[in-house]
């Protein structure tokens, strides 16, 4: 009998000797590495898609900005590619910290623009985070309303208290936020009452298909129910399709966000020319 320990895997680490495992970490190495490289030379920028409100579709409620990177090929890659990897790394904190300084950028340049900008609630702790915050809302008065923090699920019930705090103390400045990907995650219901969230996102999941759908036409409206009861304005994500679209107006959704409507742009048509080329 061949021992797997000698022979090929000999300088695989200890807990990687199962090929897939190993090509699985050897894939998030090299994600983690590209990642920093960009980080490192600012290869980020933000792509924008828009939040409609259900009915309304031709103008958009607010705009999302999604992080994208450009890898040494400059091909764009979008964040839920990587941000797996790096969510608890270092880099992930930066990534945070380039989105927001952008967000805040294009809200102070486009005096009509309301931005929901993606954060981990492991930022909240991140003094580089925290002061590209506090500079972008003391630089324009106008910013703070404008700016809505979308928070996932997952990482605020992480560190529920911290999460609280920080939203009371910024939520006096203007700035509202999102449950993102909620019903994805693992939310202690109690908590929704002790958080500020002015918005809750339904995870795309939920929502893709639900014309045809029946377990996810009851999920969906059990989500939305939550999010009515605690004052909360509900947005669907992933929109793929009109049926859908007709549906979740159907049942009270407040705004839609999908392909549907519109996929993650780096070149909006509101960005001037300039910009425009900048992020070229
Ligand atoms: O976690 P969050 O909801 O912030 O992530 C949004 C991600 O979903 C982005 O990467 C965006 O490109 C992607 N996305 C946006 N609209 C759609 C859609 O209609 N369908 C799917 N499958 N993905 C979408
Ligand atoms: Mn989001």
């Amino acid at each position: 009998m061949t021992d797997n320990r000698k022979g090929k895997w000999a300088d695989v680490p200890a807990g990687h000797r199962d090929p897939l495992s190993y090509a699985i970490s050897k894939r998030d190495q090299s994600t983690i590495a590209m990642v920093e490289d960009a980080v490192h030379h600012k290869q980020v920028m933000l792509a924008y898609q828009p939040v409609v409100p259900a009915g309304q579709s031709q103008r958009a409620a607010f705009y999302e900005g999604l992080i994208r990177v450009l890898d040494e090929t400059g091909r764009i890659i979008p964040a839920k590619e990587f941000i797996g990897a790096i969510e608890t790394t270092e880099t992930g904190r930066i990534v945070d910290c380039l989105a927001l300084e952008k967000g805040l950028r294009t809200l102070s340049m486009h005096s009509s623009l309301r931005l929901a900008i993606n954060m981990s609630a492991r930022s909240i702790g991140y003094s580089r985070w925290l002061r590209i915050l506090k500079r972008g809302l003391d630089a324009d008065p106008t910013v703070g309303e404008r700016l809505i923090l979308e928070i996932t699920e997952s990482s605020a019930m992480l560190v529920p208290e911290l999460v609280t705090g920080f939203m009371g103390e910024v939520s006096q400045r203007g700035v509202s936020f999102a449950l993102d990907d909620f019903g994805a995650g693992f939310t202690s219901f109690r908590y929704l009452k002790d958080f500020y969230f002015d918005i809750l996102k339904i995870d795309g999941q939920f929502i893709r298909g639900i014309a045809q759908d029946t377990d996810n036409q009851v999920l969906t409206t059990a989500l939305a129910t939550i999010g009515r009861q605690f004052d909360m304005i509900t947005v669907a994500e992933s929109v793929e399709r009109a049926e859908d679209a007709a549906y979740l107006t159907a049942i009270g959704i407040d705004c839609l966000q999908g392909y549907y409507f519109g996929a993650p742009s780096v070149k909006p048509v509101w960005l001037n020319a300039e910009e425009r080329r900048a992020s070229a």
